[in-house]
């Protein structure tokens, strides 16, 4: 693979030449080229930066540099079979660096880094490059370096280490975080017993008891629990969430009535297969009629794994006040089956002013799920006769 850097501070990229991508370059595998912009200025001074048109703090890199670093780049390193590099531009604001992404770009030829510094590149040398090569913006994560170098040293080794021959063993590219999008399990070495000071620390017991099944499951256990601790973003709300406490509910704001609106679908649709009815409220309900639904009722939401997955709401009865009426209780169907329902109704109860004495809710009389456990919460049927056909009212004495 041949890699091309640009940048005004070539001695930055000093590091590519130590261990494992060193000797890389030494056996030929990678192909790395540092050139620095300045030598591309033209002017006797070798201005590489001017202030920003309308105004606005520090500086900006000027285009006629760029061009030409970037032509000659392209110019040197061309061949029948590459005609162009795809050209990465490290910042905050590119799309995010991740195993996959590195993994996509260590199958190409010829990828050119270019560092810029201060306040960014003009804009134009993008047009520039875009008319000659691919270009993508890349950034490592959500905080802001003084520039590019410091990134592209990071990118260079995660995609240089893909490469075949870079790694010498390559089941170690394997077994690593990220690949399978959980993190690593945590690794020991000799001593079995570590006498650390006033501390005794062992290994776990079951890397010692040479029986690999019961090995290879605590390690996916330890990969789990790890993930869900450190990057539950990585799993599937399911896997994360087991109670109603982890989910932090909060009063829904106007903006959540889009996620309650799909919630509100997800959760009714198999009432209307139980009840062969697809006119029932929840399911015809448009994004205003949620949002008028957000200003009658006092609603709360919570959330997994950046997604919407619970939410429930309720509300003096206009018809009596010493009535709390309790309704569109919502789990995301992914999480049934946890107790999260039975931990709403509770948590919903918990709301009620001091001058409601009763609880109250409806759900469909063909609904044996519901009513199993809105029964097992403390509610039972009215005897009179339900404001809508189809419907059974309950309701459950709070005080
Ligand atoms: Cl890739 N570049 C710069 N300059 N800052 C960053 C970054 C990259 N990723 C996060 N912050």
């Amino acid at each position: 693979m041949r890699i091309d850097v640009v940048t005004i501070f070539p001695e930055y990229l000093a590091p590519l030449d130590l261990s494992l991508l060193g000797r890389a370059r030494r056996d030929g595998l990678l192909d790395i080229h540092v050139h620095d912009l300045r030598t591309f200025a033209t002017d006797r001074h070798r201005t590489v930066d001017d202030s920003p048109f309308g105004g606005g703090a520090g500086m900006v890199m000027t285009p006629q540099p760029w061009a030409a670093a970037l032509d000659a780049v392209v110019a040197q390193g061309r061949t029948a079979s590459m005609p162009s590099p795809h050209l990465l531009v490290p910042g905050p604001g590119g799309v995010p660096f991740t195993q996959a992404l590195a993994r996509r770009l260590a199958g190409e030829p010829w990828l050119a880094f270019a560092c810029g510094r201060y306040e960014g590149i003009d804009e134009r040398v993008y047009e520039h490059a875009a008319a000659r090569m691919p270009v993508t913006v890349v950034s490592l994560g959500d905080y802001v370096l003084n520039g590019g170098e410091v990134a592209v040293l990071a990118m260079v080794e995660a995609i240089g280490r893909l490469l075949p021959g870079v790694v010498g063993n390559a089941e170690s590219l394997v077994e690593e975080s990220h690949e399978d999008g959980l993190l690593e399990y945590p690794v020991y070495t000799r001593p079995a017993v570590w006498a650390d000071g006033d501390a005794t620390r062992a290994v776990p017991p079951v890397l010692l008891s040479g029986d690999h099944a019961a090995i290879a499951a605590w390690r996916h256990q330890q990969r789990l629990a790890r993930t869900a601790q450190r990057r539950p973003d990585l799993l599937p709300a399911s896997a994360v969430t087991t109670t109603l406490s982890q989910l932090g509910l909060r009063l829904a704001v106007p903006a959540d009535a889009e996620e309650i609106l799909v919630l509100q679908r997800a959760c009714w649709v198999p009432e209307g297969r139980i009840n062969q009815a697809w006119d029932i409220p929840p399911l015809v309900e448009t994004i205003d009629d949620v949002r008028a639904g957000l200003t009658a009722y006092r609603t709360w939401v919570g959330h997994s794994g950046g997604r919407l997955v619970v939410s429930g709401r309720a509300r003096i009865s206009p018809e009596d006040p010493a009535v709390w009426e309790l309704g569109r209780l919502m789990v995301a169907p992914d999480l049934a089956g946890r107790g999260i329902g039975r931990e709403l109704i509770a948590f919903l109860e918990s709301q009620a002013p001091d001058t409601c004495r009763t609880a109250w809710m409806n759900t469909g009389d063909r609904s044996e799920r519901n009513l199993r456990i809105y029964r097992k919460a403390g509610y039972r049927r009215m005897r009179t006769s339900p404001r809508y056909a189809g419907t059974v009212e309950l309701t459950k004495r709070l005080r």
